[in-house]
Formats: C-alpha cells, structure tokens, sequence
C-alpha cells in the first residue's frame, strides 16, 4: 500500500467524520413539523402538515404563491401550532416575473393565531393577532416616511390594528430595511429569530452565503400556540413569489414548563415602534444560533462518539495489517 493511498483513506474518513458533525448539528435543531423542505409531497398528492389556499401551487422544485398574473391571493399554512419559545424561520424565496420597472405586491410571513383566511394584507386577512414580516415589492406611498422597495418590514398586531396598504405600513411597522431581493438568479434568503422578548430579521440575498442583520427590535411579546404561514398577493402589477424551502430551528435550551405555559397566554404587542426605536447594537450574522444541550444533541454525541470509535478501530486494523506486511516483505 503506497503512502498516497493512505493519505486518501484518512482524508476520506476525516471528511465523513466532519460531514457527520456538520449533519448532526443541523438534525439538533431543525423541526420537521414546522418546516417545508423538498420533496415536498408525501404519500399521494398532500404536503404533510402544511395546507394550501388560494392560488397556490406546488411544483417539485418550488411553491407559488401567486403566478406572475393580476389579482391573484395565495398562501400555505402550517397545520401544527408553534409552543417554542426560542426559534429561527428560514425562508429560501424568488420573487420574479417579467415586469421591469412595475411589478407587485409581495409576499409576507406570518406567525399568528388564525389561519387559512385569504384577505388585502399580502393575501391574508387584516386585523391579524401576531407577527408578520412583509417583503413588499411595490411603493405605493409616495409621501413622507416613504422608503426604498423593495422593502422588508415587521409588523406585531393584537387584533386591533389596521395595515395601511396606501402607506405601505409605516404607520404601524416596527422596523424595516430596504432589500433588492428580487429577480434574483441565486437563491434568496430571509431568517426571522424571535426569543422573548427579542425580534430579529436578517437577509441572505446577495448569493454570498452570508446573513446580514435586517433589523433587531427589542420589547417584543409574541405568545407560543400561533401558526406559521406565508402569503401573497398581487393586483393591478404582478410577479411570481416562490418559496422553495420553510425551516424552522428550535432554539431552544433548558426550557422551564412554567415558562412556556405563560408564554401562551401572551397578548402580542411591542413596545417600541420605528419613531422612538433605540440605537440597535450589531449582532455578527449566524446561520443559525448556536444550541446547548438538549436530549437530541446528547444523543449526537453519542453517535459520534461510536463514529470515532469505529473509525479508530478500523484505522487500526489498517495500519496493523499494513505494519505485518511490510515485515512480510522484509522477511522474503
Ligand atoms: C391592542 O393594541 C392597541 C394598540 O395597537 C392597544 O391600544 C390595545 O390596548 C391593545 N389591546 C390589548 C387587549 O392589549
Ligand atoms: C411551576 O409552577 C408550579 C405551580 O405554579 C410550582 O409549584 C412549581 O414549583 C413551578 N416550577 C418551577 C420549575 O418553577
Ligand atoms: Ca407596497
């Protein structure tokens, strides 16, 4: 056996091992029965816990919400409702279609108490309990507070509020950042991270694989109990809005059931808005945060544990048999 082919055996099993790292570390915390990763279908023609409405549909490398067509409203809900304190929602999105200057609304997602309901908020109903994050493609307010669009913004309601499409909302937004997320030709990605009582929403949309902060609101009061879901929804202009993957991370560390009991009792609300928001600090972008120990991240490390143990034995038994060879031809 030459050295070389040595070489190869080592970096193949240190390239398994670290790839088993890699994966055990995103099985830690991903949640399948919040997320929508491809394929997408299960048994027959249904989508496991996830429901669809209006002019949505699925293909096998993406969802569209709405075609690039007028008048269009259409959505997907998940069926299972949220009772993590502490998460991340990864959305991997394409806004696209063949206007060139004019092209419409956008799509938003949602984390609320009702679902299913098609209305004039982006294709879900107004007066809504909970957080939506809009990604509005199209300016329809010319006036003061006006800002660039594409715009990303957030919005937490109690039922009481009314999105106001004229003003895009910056009456009753809590933050925003303008985002040229659309008619991109590498993927396009947005992460909305909520802990009590912290919301934060960072953008991946320029194909570098990197997250930069959106914008991070503090003083925010989001009960457990609500749904996921995205809409959209287009009028006189249109566009394609595709979501080609949901997933959601627990976030979550040692979590006290007192805690999350009170948390579903939670009325929605926010204590800052955009007029009196604080100096915000930088926070370095993170794929996804970093999790503590849990039950499934125990059970990780023991597999790695026997992952390491097997290749150890078998690199030994390698390097025996090699070493008795290599005697064997000395002798003859
Ligand atoms: C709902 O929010 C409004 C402000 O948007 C507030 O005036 C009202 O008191 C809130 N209702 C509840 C039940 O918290
Ligand atoms: C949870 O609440 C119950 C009753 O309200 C109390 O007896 C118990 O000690 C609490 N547990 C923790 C971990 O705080
Ligand atoms: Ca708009």
């Amino acid at each position: 056996m030459t050295f070389s082919s040595w070489r190869l055996r080592i970096s193949v099993a240190v390239a398994l091992f670290l790839s088993s790292v890699a994966a055990l570390n995103m099985l830690d915390s991903l949640r399948r029965e919040h997320s929508l990763i491809k394929p997408y279908q299960g048994a027959g023609m249904n989508v496991p816990q996830w429901d669809f409405t209006g002019s949505t549909m699925v293909t096998s490398n993406f969802i569209r919400l709405t075609p690039d067509q007028q008048s269009k409203q259409g959505a997907i809900w998940n069926s299972v409702p949220c009772y993590t304190t502490k998460w991340e929602f990864q959305v991997q999105f394409s806004v696209h279609g063949t206007g060139r200057d004019l092209y419409g609304d956008g799509f938003a997602i949602w984390y609320t108490k009702t679902r299913m309901q098609l209305g004039p908020v982006f294709g879900n109903q107004d007066l809504f309990s909970g957080l939506a994050v809009f990604l509005d493609t199209y300016n329809n307010h010319n006036g003061p507070h006006n800002h660039e669009h594409p715009f990303v913004s957030a919005m937490v309601n109690n039922g009481s509020a009314v999105y106001d499409h004229d003003r895009d909302g910056t009456h009753t937004q809590l933050a925003g950042c303008a985002a040229k997320f659309r008619g991109k030709s590498h993927p396009t990605h947005i992460a909305i991270r909520y802990e009590p009582s912290v919301l934060k929403v960072s953008l991946d949309i320029d194909g570098k694989n990197q997250w930069t902060e959106c914008f991070r609101v503090e003083g925010v009061e989001l009960p457990t109990g609500y749904y996921f879901g995205v809409s959209a929804a287009t009028g006189d202009l249109s566009d394609n809005h595709d979501i080609v993957s949901l997933k959601f991370y627990n976030l979550e560390e040692n979590v006290d059931p007192n805690f999350t009991l009170q948390r579903s009792h939670i009325i929605p609300s926010a204590k800052t808005s955009e007029a009196q928001r604080e100096h915000v600090e930088d926070v370095p972008p993170s794929k996804i945060g970093k999790v503590a120990t849990s039950g499934l991240k125990v059970f990780g490390y023991i597999i790695l544990i026997i992952i390491v143990c097997i290749v150890l034995i078998f690199g030994g038994i390698f390097l025996y048999q090699y070493s008795k060879e290599d005697r064997r031809k000395r002798f003859y």
